[in-house]
């Protein structure tokens, strides 16, 4: 007996309850989400039970900025393969299933492949993944090759990736499940749905990396189908966040040699261009660049500060947000939205954060002593 038990059992007389089934067991998102989503009787379900993330309040963000302006963080990271990607995935390979398609396609800078092999194979479809070769981080290529994609190495970059899988898409049996594959977005939407009922209401504003800007085409329609159906009552100003040297849709024109840290949006002519553009407009938003600098700092500050370890493409959420902090309204909700584990890139992490790593240390306690500076 714990001494949880016997302190209830003292006080009420009554066992407690320890262990067990928890009452309502998360099913997935669209197992939850399933009226907001184009998924039949007959639709087989292909779940790793994803969604359902937390959001957490960030404090050390919230000192920063002040006049009372509450920071949310949208932890996607904690996703089955550790990225947003399975929320599209769940859609689309249960959508491609149902269609009966034997096997999937897609470019990807790491979490895509990832997401659509871990699906892929746990729905018996085959999985094939057209990379930037050297341009993926290690965890994520791992992934995809431990869960059993063919991972195709190109000697070219995402937006060449992108161009070969559209192509084989339309000459072979394969369905492409990059974020143009619409059941993918329909999947995503649903982040917007968890930041809402977690909220009562939307954000003030949002603020979320961009590669493709499929991510925000999707948050944005699920805050606008909310909002339609008197879920919430506003809708947030959609901030979205390019790397500086990767930055497309704030330089208005496409980029032939992207180059940033944050190899998850090194994304150079954005498949949802025109999606984006009009979540900008409708939403009152603001697209901007942060540099690499700017999303190493974001990174650190979230880890060292907050506990949280994202990977360096989602701190340019962070790095966008207190890059624009005097422009967010006073006691204004901010939600930043952590779009990848930062497991997945541990090289980035190792080479940037080396100054409190003490090595070749005799094992002796007065040495480690020491360098505690005991
Ligand atoms: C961690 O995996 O494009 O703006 O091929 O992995 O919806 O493209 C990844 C994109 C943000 C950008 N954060 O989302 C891919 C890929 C992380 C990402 C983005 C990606 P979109």
């Amino acid at each position: 007996m714990t001494w949880v038990t016997s302190l209830k059992q003292l006080l009420t007389g009554q066992p407690a309850r320890t262990g067990g089934p928890a009452q309502t067991c998360w099913p997935g998102l669209v197992e939850h989400y399933r009226p907001w989503l184009p998924v039949g009787g007959s639709t087989p379900i292909i779940t790793l039970l994803e969604g359902n993330t937390p959001l957490l309040r960030a404090p050390a963000l919230e000192k920063r900025i002040g006049r009372g302006v509450r920071v949310f963080l949208k932890v996607d990271g904690l996703n089955p393969t550790g990225s947003f990607k399975d929320r599209g995935m769940t859609m689309a390979i249960s959508k491609a299933k149902e269609a009966g398609a034997t096997a999937v396609i897609c470019a990807s800078t790491g979490n895509t492949s990832a997401a659509a092999a871990a699906y892929a194979r746990r729905g018996g479809l085959r999985a094939f993944a057209v990379i930037p070769d050297g341009y993926v981080a290690k965890g994520k290529l791992a992934q995809a090759l431990l869960y059993g994609a063919d991972v195709l190495a190109i000697q070219g970059n995402f937006d060449q990736a992108l161009a070969i899988t559209q192509d084989l898409a339309e000459r072979y049996p394969v369905i492409l499940v990059n974020s143009i594959n619409p059941y993918r977005l329909q999947g995503q939407k649903t982040a917007a749905f968890e930041v809402v009922d977690a909220l009562g209401d939307a954000p003030d504003w949002l603020c979320i990396p961009m590669g493709n800007a499929g991510n925000i085409s999707a948050y944005w329609m699920g805050f606008q189908e909310y909002r339609k159906a008197g879920l919430s009552r506003k809708l947030p100003l959609m901030c979205g966040f390019q790397a500086s040297g990767s930055a497309p849709l704030v330089l208005g024109s496409p980029v032939a040699n992207p180059a940033t840290i944050a190899t998850a949006i090194r994304i150079g002519n954005p498949a949802n261009w025109g999606k984006a553009l009009e979540v900008r407009q409708e939403s009152g938003g603001r697209f901007a660049s942060v540099s690499d600098g700017d999303i190493l700092a974001a990174y650190q500050v979230l880890a060292t500060e907050e506990g949280v370890f994202c990977e360096p493409a989602s701190a340019a959420s962070v790095a966008g947000m207190l890059k624009h902090a005097t422009a967010i309204p006073t006691e204004a909700q901010v939600v930043c939205v952590l779009t990848g584990n930062g497991l997945k890139d541990p090289t980035t992490a190792l080479e940037n954060n080396q100054a409190n790593l003490y090595r070749d240390l005799a094992p002796e306690v007065d040495v480690v002593a020491q360098v505690m500076g005991l």
